[in-house]
């Protein structure tokens, strides 16, 4: 619950009023203080309600749901970020950037790009007590990907509560040349080497990614469960950055080399 009853949360925010600012955020690409400065109720659940009420505002204006996105699955994101704890938000068919495009800098505030393993679901899976192998045998294709984070608070400083409530800073996706069978590798050892302007800064392979990103799979499949979802045979699950993520201002180059998934490319694009 957002508040006990009778008590206004501080500073006059609740899940309403919080959804709304978050969407306006987006909309006039304004970055804010995180909402728990002002309101430190603002819980993970909590959080999750505002993605929710949000989620219900895309799909009414027309967006579809995709997939869903998990977020800090990486020791490297956790400590980055200051939040030591894996979550879930949602994908829709607006996130989608096509292979080729540039960083989509008209709607974005501060974007940032992060190397992730990506998923195709050929399976429907449900929570709870989902395991690692469960999880990867509903999977039917494996890709490398990039995602471009976007958060609405300023210098992406923000608590589980306010990043949940942000749909996990989500901003656009963009999928890799290759799709393989799970049995085809080994994701734990499959690596990626984040490139800048030419430049090689940073490095991890899918271990970095709960062990396994078939982890992550299970997690989001059993935290949706708490709250009345399943993924669905068709999405697309992204599994959470493997490193840091690097800052991608107009005129930038970045790209995502993966061992056997290929390389995702992203030119920053104009301001
Ligand atoms: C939160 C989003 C995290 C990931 O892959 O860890 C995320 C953030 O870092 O702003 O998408
Ligand atoms: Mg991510």
């Amino acid at each position: 619950m957002s508040a006990q009853p009778g008590t206004a949360p501080a500073g006059g925010w609740d899940v309403d009023s919080v959804a709304a600012e978050l969407l306006r955020c987006e909309d006039e690409r304004r970055k804010r203080p995180p909402f728990t400065d002002e309101w430190p109720g603002l819980d993970l659940d909590t959080g999750y309600e505002v993605q929710d009420l949000n989620l219900a505002k895309r799909l009414a204006r027309g967006e579809k749901l995709v997939g869903v996105k998990l977020g800090l699955t990486s020791r490297a994101k956790q400590q980055r970020m200051g939040v030591h704890f894996p979550f879930v938000a949602w994908l829709t068919d607006a996130m989608v950037l096509p292979v080729g495009d540039p960083v989509p800098q008209s709607r974005l505030i501060h974007p940032r790009i992060e190397p992730e393993i990506v998923f195709v679901m050929g399976e429907r899976l449900e929570g709870p007590g989902v395991t690692c192998a469960q999880a990867m045998s509903a999977v039917e294709s494996v890709w490398g990907g990039a995602e471009v984070i976007d958060s609405r608070y300023q210098d992406f400083r923000f608590t589980a509560g306010d990043v949940a409530a942000d749909n996990a800073s989500s901003g656009a996706f963009v999928t890799g040349p290759v799709g393989l069978p799970p049995a085809e590798l080994d994701l734990a050892l499959e690596a990626v080497l984040v490139e800048v302007g030419g430049v090689v800064v940073d490095s991890a392979t899918g271990a970095a990614v709960q062990g396994h990103p078939g982890e992550a799979l299970a997690l989001a499949a059993n935290d949706l469960a708490r709250r009345g979802h399943a993924i669905e045979a068709g999405w697309i699950v992204l599994t959470g950055g493997m490193t840091d993520a690097v800052f991608a201002p107009p005129g930038s180059s970045t790209a995502c080399h993966f061992t056997h998934l290929g390389s995702v490319f992203l030119n920053g694009g104009e301001g």
